[in-house]
């Protein structure tokens, strides 16, 4: 017997960051968080299921992938497995067309991909809410990837995680801004984002100050997209990052995901505002920097950005579509 399904899911950038675990392998976080899903970056993944086969396999970009990264994929393929009640392997085909060094964390599209493609080949037939919170349990972020336009992820309160679930709060359609990653570096990040936010979670001061902020940019920037107030959006968005940085900071040992080219690009995005055009920044857990703008000041933002000597390449993305299948 052999099912098959292939589902092509999007990156995402938070506004609001999910950055700490309630519960590790569950995969519950600690606050909601709130994204844009992009269009620029997926992943499109093909899962056969097939009793001849005696273990899963996974070929990502016609690689054969082994070690940790395969234990996360066929880990997260027992839930599924477990959901639909089969016991039976699977070969997973991705092609990704996420470059890693853009900095945009290829779990997210993967995880989405490789849940919705799983799911499908086993015909559970979940909705878009089961999907999310099947999702989250490969990868966080990965669970607002099921969903286009604007996202939150509601952190839920259950112990078991059945309430904790991305929902899209508008679609691609409702506001056309633009992201610009400005590539900086391929270097290898040192600390990854899941060890990265557990030590923060464990050890920083500067944690509760992070957390007691997130009830209000939540509620400021959903009013802010909702009334498509970019100013608004590209404050919180900017500040909700810099206390995120700041939490690795008071962690023990401390950390910081930036070096010199992440703060020269940060130096940029202020310039542009100082000489009038609004521009806001973001980033991850790594040193690379996404530019928020609006349409019409592009050529002046990626001309600014190219300008920069950090700066090795700029990738512009537009709000993007949730999953789809084929
Ligand atoms: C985010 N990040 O909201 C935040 C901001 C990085 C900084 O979600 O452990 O790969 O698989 O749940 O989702 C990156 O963490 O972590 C992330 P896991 P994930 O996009």
């Amino acid at each position: 017997m052999n099912m098959q399904a292939t589902a092509k899911a999007h990156t995402n950038i938070a506004l609001i960051k999910y950055w700490g675990k309630r519960h590790e392998s569950l995969i519950l976080p600690t606050n909601n968080s709130l994204s844009i899903t992009l269009d620029g970056f997926y992943t499109k993944t093909t899962v056969t299921f097939d009793d001849q086969l005696e273990k899963d396999q996974f070929y990502l970009n016609d690689e054969k992938i082994t070690g940790q990264a395969f234990e996360r994929v066929t880990t997260f393929l027992d839930l599924v497995r477990q959901l639909a009640g089969r016991n039976i392997n699977a070969k997973i085909d991705s092609l990704n067309k996420v470059p890693t060094a853009a900095g945009f964390a290829s779990s997210a599209s993967g995880f989405a991909a490789l849940a919705g493609a799983a799911a499908k080949a086993l015909n559970l037939n979940l909705t878009d809410e089961e999907l999310s919170r099947l999702t989250r349990q490969g990868s966080g972020s990965a669970c607002r990837s099921i969903y286009g336009g604007f996202v939150e992820w509601n952190k839920g309160a259950k112990e078991d995680g059945s309430d904790s679930h991305a929902v899209q709060i508008a679609p691609d359609n409702h506001w056309d801004v633009r992201v610009a990653a400005a590539v900086v570096t391929a270097v290898e990040k040192d600390v990854s984002s899941r060890d990265g936010m557990k030590r923060t979670v464990d050890t920083s001061v500067f944690y509760d100050g992070w957390l007691n902020s997130i009830t209000k940019d939540l509620t400021d920037i959903k009013a802010g997209i909702a009334a498509r107030d970019f100013e608004k959006v590209g404050e919180i968005t900017e500040a909700n990052c810099l206390k995120m940085h700041a939490t690795t900071l008071g962690a023990s040992p401390p950390f910081t995901y930036w070096n010199d080219a992440t703060m020269a690009v940060m130096q940029v995005v202020q310039q542009l505002r100082n000489t009038g055009t609004p521009a806001y920044f973001t980033i991850d857990a790594g040193p690379n920097v996404k530019v928020l703008y609006l349409p019409e000041n592009e050529t002046t933002v990626l001309q600014a950005l190219k300008e920069c000597p950090s700066v090795t390449d700029v990738i512009v993305s537009r709000v993007g579509q949730g999953i789809t299948y084929q």
